[in-house]
């Protein structure tokens, strides 16, 4: 039977289940990833698991998150990572070498591979092949010990490239096409496959910026084949030897076909507050920038920063706008010195940033207040860059180099004719920032510094669960919504009590607060509940405050299952009608819900006692979900089993 590339390798790594769309599957993981934000709960969690080696072929630890040090906190958390990735046979690569997508895609990932990262955006290695997955950091952490990775078999949708991007026009515009069209909801329980000629006509780079922002899709992942291109990027890492071509049977049929001509793009922008919210950069000449931004795991690469440098070459940038730049990773910035083009930035009057995340996760670099800022960068929820009321949006290098000159959101196509970047003929390779694991690991002692506080864990389910609905909200709701970022809260992700005061704050800053009055209750939400990132700090905090269900229209994949790893239920609206009819503050029952879920019900009855009206909720749950949530969550079964209980 001719194969998509992805049922390729779901079925060389296929460990349990039937390979069809809709089906839970379990797969093996080759390569897991983790990052400091997510990273330090996940190490937790390993080592709540008992196991004294991971089991992966390749595991790496990056932290790119949390590297503004402005207290212990931070620190306190690399040195951690350093100690607990030496003693469990773990890659460590330290802060300043670069952000986790961008290096691993560099250094460590391999066509046909599956990956597992407690990142939303590890789908970055879709670039090379890999059949990459983000994930929750106790999943990531159960396939470390190499345990396999569930997930519902995906649909697959073929998105057919033909023809040549036109001068200016870059692969960040393909991706905004696909979200112009697709939404941001549109690649739930999806993986997006690209192929036709126009493939071809990208760089891995490129590739992989269209595979990183699938994540805003909702989708399960992206890939493209592997091909001569990729040949050409792994040699250049001196990599050759990992290269193997990968693509999909010619006759492979696709769940949805959408074709794009590659030559009839133009130069896009995603308006605030949604990365769908897409339009021509042509039409939005009149809005006034306060800062531009470089950077980001989706537009970080040499590619990108030697386009930049070329445009900036013997320019300034605007008076009135404030450009910063941050490459993705320490190579890339070694690369561009040793071209010059580093030179060219820096004359131009671009701010330095550190080789990681930075402005993306709102660490530094916030907008000031009530203005628009201009980024690279693959997500503008509200909020989200640390200043409230400011207008922020994505763009390619194209986009956002020609906006930096003028001030304004400008068309590239404005400045004549392009520069030319090739692919380089070599590349300055260093690994002396990526520390191997100790091969003595009993003589490694793990650094708990007091920011390192334990992992709360759930007691097992009650026969019913009962509560106030603490809050309810619309469609769309992200996790930097339930559980936000930034300088000043990301510092606490390794301490949960610290962390759960700022549960839902830009939202209701009295939701903590009232969450613990009421010892806990039940949340309210529209489509799409939880997009966004892969962050189990917005099931685990929630579950600190005592949440015991979210009722929603329908959910983000990967939030979803963060939820029931931590024993919090997902429930949807059988009648979406019945959503209008509930009210924050209102009392809901589900007095079976136990007993509902051990015999594999897939609906149940909750009463709404302040409106005395019953209605029902689906539960959409394989038989191993509704175990997990009956032990409280995942740890809890996991521990349970191995006492043999
Ligand atoms: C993001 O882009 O939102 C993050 C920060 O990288 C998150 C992970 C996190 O919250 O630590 C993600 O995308 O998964
Ligand atoms: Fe980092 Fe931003 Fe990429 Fe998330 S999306 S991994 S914060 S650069």
């Amino acid at each position: 039977m001719p194969r998509t590339l992805t049922y390729k390798i779901l079925k060389s790594h296929l460990i349990e289940g039937e390979l069809a769309p809709g089906n839970e599957i379990a797969v093996s993981i080759d390569q897991t990833l983790t990052q400091d934000a997510t990273g330090t709960m996940a190490y937790l969690q390993f080592e709540a698991l008992g196991i004294d080696r991971v089991r992966t072929k390749t595991s790496v630890s990056y932290v790119d998150h949390n590297t503004l040090q402005c207290g212990y906190e931070n620190a306190d958390d690399h040195r951690y990572l350093q100690s607990v990735a030496s003693k469990f046979g773990v890659y460590f690569s330290r802060p300043g070498n670069g952000i986790c997508h961008q290096v691993h895609l560099e250094r460590f990932g391999v066509p046909g591979m599956t990956l597992l990262g407690s990142d939303s955006h590890t789908p970055t290695g879709g670039g090379i092949g890999m059949l990459a997955i983000g994930a929750g950091g106790l999943d990531v952490a159960v396939a470390m010990g190499g345990g396999p990775f569930y997930l519902t078999a995906p649909q697959v949708v073929g998105v057919w490239l033909q023809g040549n991007l036109g001068p200016w026009v870059s692969a960040k515009d393909v991706i905004l096409e696909v979200l112009r069209r697709l939404k941001v909801k549109g690649g739930v329980g999806r993986v997006i496959e690209y192929r036709g000629p126009g493939v071809e006509t990208l760089g891995v780079p490129e590739r992989a910026t269209i595979a990183n922002m699938g994540a805003e899709l909702g989708a399960t992942s992206s890939i493209f084949p592997s091909d001569e291109r990729t040949r050409d990027f792994m040699k250049l890492e001196h990599r050759g030897t990992h290269f193997r071509p990968l693509a999909a049977d010619p006759d492979a049929e696709y769940d949805e076909e959408i074709d794009i001509d590659l030559s009839k793009l133009e130069p896009l922008v995603a308006q605030p507050h949604s990365p769908d919210s897409v339009i021509e950069a042509r039409k939005l000449s009149k809005v006034d920038l306060n800062q531009v931004a470089i950077g980001s795991c989706t537009n970080s690469s040499l590619r990108d920063l030697e386009l930049v440098a070329r445009v900036l070459k013997g320019r300034k940038v605007h008076p009135e706008t404030s450009v910063a730049l941050a490459p993705g990773s320490r190579q890339v910035l070694q690369n561009l010195v040793a071209t010059g083009a580093f030179d060219s930035i820096v004359s131009a009057g671009v701010r330095i940033l550190e080789s990681a995340c930075g402005p993306c996760i709102g660490m530094g670099f916030s907008p000031s207040s009530g203005t628009a800022s201009l980024r690279t960068f693959n997500r503008n929820f509200e909020g989200r860059s640390g200043t409230p009321d400011a207008d922020v949006y994505l763009c390619g290098a194209e986009v956002a180099v020609a906006s930096a000159l003028t001030g304004r959101i400008t068309d590239p196509r404005t400045l004549g004719r392009p520069p030319r970047v090739s692919e380089p003929e070599s590349l300055v390779v260093d690994d002396s920032m990526i520390l191997a694991p100790s091969d003595k690991p009993s003589k490694v002692a793990v650094v708990r510094g007091p920011n390192i506080q334990p992992l709360p864990i759930r007691k097992a389910m009650g026969p019913g669960v009962k509560g106030e609905v603490l809050l309810k909200v619309g469609d769309n709701i992200t996790t930097d919504h339930i559980m936000p970022a930034g300088a000043k809260i990301l510092p606490l992700r390794s301490n949960i009590p610290a962390i759960s005061q700022y549960v839902f704050s830009a939202v209701d800053p009295t939701f903590a607060q009232r969450a613990k009055e009421k010892k806990g209750g039940l949340v309210v939400g529209g489509e799409n509940y939880g997009q966004g990132s892969s962050r189990e700090h917005a099931a685990l905090a929630p579950m600190y405050l005592g949440l015991k269900a979210v009722l929603a229209k329908s959910f983000a994949r990967i939030h979803c299952a963060n939820l029931i790893n931590f024993g919090i239920v997902p429930m949807t609206f059988a009648d979406p009608k019945d959503y209008a009819a509930i009210a924050q503050g209102d009392q809901l029952e589900i007095p079976s819900l136990r007993k509902v879920l051990t015999k594999g019900g897939s609906t149940v009855e909750v009463r709404n006692l302040t409106k005395k009206r019953t209605f029902t909720a689906n539960l959409s749950l394989s038989a191993r979900q509704r175990e997990i949530l009956v032990a409280g969550g995942l740890l809890n079964l996991t521990k349970q089993k191995s006492a043999g209980k």
